[in-house]
């Protein structure tokens, strides 16, 4: 299996720690697809274009074993964990899996609206739509208040929630590295205040053997454009031979 993927191990991917979960790591080839340098210049016009297998040209996208692509990262979490050799990240149908997913869609929607500011303040600081920022705060603050409380009652256990939960927390923080000092609302945002029972589940989470295999781990593999259209080549192929 290949996944397209930006390697910022700056901050946690959700879907590393489901394969890594699902004991699919060995067998997953991670090929660096970077789609905001995208025709970012005369130099890089074709650079990490894989609109060949997601039309949407984004990542995460997982190419399995018989050339499918599958794309979007709930569906990615969903099929590494349908095709798991080893333990599963959904719990059953019930109380738990409704929490898990709840946490989930949560999650992905802090990370993608963080995504969202960031790529805001790429423009000049006087072009920002204010209200994007001032509209979206409250809701991740009420957000990670609601995962304090479920923190406090603690968890027995590890499902997608909580990877979506690592994925999304350690992107704040991340995104504080480059970005907080301009941030119109809160230029000295700290996740951890006032959550100390969050803070400390999250110190103890990034210590699975799943978070480990790649936060704050550099990426060894060739992360050049022409990797990743070898890459895309090889998928192209792959599905040709099976028919699809
Ligand atoms: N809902 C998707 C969102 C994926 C997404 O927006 N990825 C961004 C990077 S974080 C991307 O590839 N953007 C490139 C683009 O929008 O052209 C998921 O969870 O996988």
């Amino acid at each position: 299996m290949k996944l397209f993927y930006s390697p910022f191990h700056t901050f946690v991917h959700k879907v590393l720690v489901t394969a890594h979960e699902c004991g699919h790591w060995e067998r997953l080839t991670r090929v660096a697809t970077f789609p905001f340098k995208n025709n970012q210049g005369e130099d890089c016009g074709d650079t990490y274009d894989i609109s060949a297998i997601n039309p949407l040209d984004k990542v995460p996208t997982l190419v399995t074993d018989t050339g499918q692509p599958v794309f979007g990262s709930q569906a990615i979490c969903e099929y590494l964990d349908a095709t798991s050799r080893a333990r599963r990240m959904y719990p059953a149908p019930g109380p738990k899996r409704w929490d898990a997913l709840s946490r989930l869609s949560l999650c992905d929607t802090i990370f993608e609206s963080t995504v969202q500011m960031v790529m805001e303040q790429w423009k000049p600081q006087d072009q920002w739509n204010m209200g994007l920022f001032t509209w979206l705060w409250p809701k991740f603050n009420a957000g990670l208040d609601s995962l304090e409380r479920g923190a406090e009652r603690g968890w027995d256990d590890f499902d997608v929630g909580h990877a979506s939960m690592l994925h999304a927390i350690s992107y704040l923080g991340f995104r504080a590295e480059f970005y907080e000092a301009k941030d119109p609302v809160y230029p000295h945002y700290n996740w951890r205040e006032g959550r100390p029972a969050l803070a400390a589940w999250f110190d103890t989470a990034i210590q699975r053997p799943s978070v480990a295999s790649h936060y704050n781990q550099p990426f060894t593999s060739d992360s050049s454009a022409e990797a990743c259209q070898a890459a895309v080549r090889e998928c192209i192929a792959l599905r040709a031979a099976h028919g699809q």
